[in-house]
């Protein structure tokens, strides 16, 4: 016997994960977990048994409800399902699936579409981050279908646009976590760093590399792996994440010059696998280390005529073409604050249906 949940798949930016309402899923976490596992799939490398498809970036679920909070449309879950392990973990945000989230909350009828284009105002249960998304609604009703295109996604499709506006220490209480702008960590100078999600940028010269190595090249390199690893345990305790073990935060970014024009130049492990791309709010936070004076990024990135203060364009290298964001900062004698992020992104419906869940995971057999 297996019981059948409604669920719908999509693809939010460069990932792909399972949408469900909240009010479809046990409320019991644990139990939840177990379902949430048997419907990807995990564990198991090659997710063969569910619809995981065998990446981090595509074993995520995002569980949306209704908010109660003032100002917001609905609250967003986000869920990472290991792959390999039988772990389901809330310790991270994820800006990618959030670009689904406002499009699957108009159908799913959470939230009324209004005439050309509708704000979906989110909330991320995770870490409490607002963002206001974008979505168009030509005749009150969703598309997927336009010109805007992103690096990692073939195609163009609808844009998103999604505005973030004060995430500075969501997920770690401060922007520098550890109360400086370079920190050395496992003998490296790094930057520990949270603008909606936590991230350590490392310069690549010191870890021996050109920072222009392929994913793959990165991810065979078992003795940088085992570095960084180090390195971000100790990152984890610094930036009040506690033991940061089996936890996907922080992300490690290595930072080189850019090399297309960029601001930046960026390979991210996320934390084990290495990014195609780079996430939205590891961006984010990569963006706002590379305008931040005294990082590890000052000197290496292009800051172009930024002059300290104000709106400043910054198009993030990655394995795969661009990120572009868009920042706000403001510059004082009281310090360094960011104001607003902005990003585009498309999300596509994918499915729509139900997905099936043996028995077994009701009984924790
Ligand atoms: O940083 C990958 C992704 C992400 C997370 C990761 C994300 C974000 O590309 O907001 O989107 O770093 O785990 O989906």
């Amino acid at each position: 016997m297996q019981t059948a949940i409604a669920c719908s798949i999509m693809r939010g930016g460069t990932s792909k994960g399972l949408y469900f309402l909240a009010s479809d899923l046990p409320s019991e976490p644990a139990v939840r977990d177990r379902a949430l596992l048997a419907a990807l799939g995990s564990p198991d490398l090659r997710q063969i048994d569910g619809m995981g498809g065998a990446h981090p970036l595509t074993s995520k679920v995002a569980i949306v409800s209704v908010s109660d909070h003032a100002d917001v449309d609905v609250d967003y879950l986000f869920l990472q399902v290991s792959v390999d392990r039988p772990d389901v973990s809330d310790s991270q945000p994820c800006g990618n699936l959030l670009a689904g989230v406002g499009p699957y909350a108009i159908e799913k009828g959470l939230v009324a579409a209004s005439e050309g284009f509708t704000d979906v105002r989110i909330r991320t249960a995770n870490n409490g981050a607002v963002a206001v998304a974008r979505v168009q609604t030509p005749d009150k009703r969703v598309t997927y279908v336009g010109d805007a295109q992103i690096d990692g996604v073939p195609g163009s499709h609808a844009p998103i646009t999604i505005d973030y506006l004060d995430i500075a220490g969501t997920n770690c209480g401060a922007l520098l976590p550890t109360g400086n702008a370079r920190d050395v960590l496992g003998g490296l100078q790094v930057t520990c760093i949270d603008n909606g999600m936590p991230v350590v940028l490392l310069r690549a010269a010191d870890l021996g590399l050109t920072g222009y190595e392929t994913p793959i090249d990165l991810e065979s390199d078992g003795a940088l792996r085992t570095r960084l690893e180090a390195v971000r345990i100790e990152a984890g305790r610094a930036m009040n994440l506690g033991d940061v073990a089996g936890k996907t935060v922080p992300k490690m970014t290595i930072i080189a010059a850019p090399r297309h024009g960029g601001a930046i130049s960026t390979r991210t492990f996320i934390p084990h696998r290495v990014h195609e791309a780079i996430g939205v709010l590891g961006a984010i936070s990569v963006a706002t280390g590379a305008l931040l004076p005294g990082s590890v990024a000052d000197g290496i990135a292009d800051q172009g005529d930024y002059s300290g203060s104000g709106a400043r364009t910054m198009d993030i290298e990655h394995p795969s073409g661009f990120f572009t964001v868009d920042m706000e900062i403001e510059q004082d004698a009281n310090g360094f604050r960011v104001k607003r992020s902005a990003l585009l992104r498309t999300a596509r419906m994918l499915m729509d249906g139900r997905i099936f869940i043996p028995a077994s995971v009701w009984s924790g057999a």
